[in-house]
């Protein structure tokens, strides 16, 4: 393929949420950006998915002539020192609770499971792209045990969840935002006293306000009837006060500590 062709592709897979989650997005986004190294791409990259820090960040250094190496070596190198950091907080025989599909959170729990920690994963199917699929197939291959609820039994799941761990999109000064429901699930964890972990990559951080995106209406309703307004954000805001610890390459932290540390503004 060659270099417009399969920057065009990865644009589009960004579009059209074939390459979901924080991370790959940034990942693939890398890539795009050094098959083509203009400003031009960059911003092209930059809309494909606007609400995307990461990405933003990522895209930032390598514009910066920051050693691509030392870019790309960045998301191995801390999902390592996550795996490590979260070994810390599974006691055996424990149910985890995660949502959607967070690329740092399987990658964690599958080396926890490696590493000989014996747990149960309880997640939800995410609708209206079912993403929760995805994550439960990853740890089902790795030999984990999961049971999957509707994103309406949450509740009932939660009832039996020993700790809950969350992916994240964007870190902000007051909290994350993450998939929508990750916001009602933290509400819940409060009332329930179900610690939530968050798990995540520090470079995630937002450097500028992030719009919560709203997506395509055929998502939830294909053809649906044109007098019922239908409304499908995709991300929700998660406040600090519902974040027991977050988890990253920088250790497990309290949020704030966590926020003094990278210094998000
Ligand atoms: C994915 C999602 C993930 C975060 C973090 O939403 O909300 O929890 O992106 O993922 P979508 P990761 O599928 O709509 O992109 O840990 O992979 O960066």
């Amino acid at each position: 393929m060659d270099k417009k062709k399969e920057f065009n592709k990865i644009i589009k897979d960004i579009k059209e949420i074939k390459i979901q989650g924080a991370r790959n997005i940034a990942r693939a986004a890398l890539k795009a950006y050094y098959l083509i190294p203009t400003k031009n791409s960059k911003n092209k990259l930059l809309n494909s998915r606007p609400t995307e820090p990461m990405m933003q960040n990522v895209l930032e250094m390598a514009g910066k002539k920051i050693p691509k190496e030392k870019i790309l070596n960045h998301f191995d190198e801390a999902q390592k020192k996550i795996n490590e950091n979260i070994l810390k907080l599974i006691k055996n025989n424990q149910i985890i609770f995660t949502h959607c599909h967070s690329t740092n959170v399987v990658n964690a729990l599958i080396y926890a499971k490696k590493k000989g920690k014996r747990f149960e994963v309880y997640n939800t199917e995410t609708r209206p792209l079912f993403q929760g699929r995805k994550t439960a197939e990853e740890l089902k291959r790795a030999g984990i045990k999961v049971t999957m609820f509707i994103d309406s039994a949450l509740g009932v799941a939660l009832k039996d969840t020993d700790i809950i761990f969350l992916g994240a999109d964007a870190l902000l000064k007051s909290g994350i935002i993450n998939k929508i429901g990750s916001g009602v699930i933290s509400k819940i964890a409060k009332q329930e006293k179900i610690p939530v972990y968050i798990i995540a990559d520090s470079w995630k951080l937002a450097k500028n306000k992030i719009p919560i995106e709203q997506r395509n209406l055929n998502e939830v309703w294909d053809k649906a009837p044109k007098n019922i307004k239908i409304k499908n954000p995709a991300f929700e805001f998660v406040d600090k006060k519902y974040i027991s610890k977050i988890v990253s390459e920088l250790g497990v932290m309290g949020y704030l500590e966590f926020v003094r540390k990278i210094q998000i503004n």
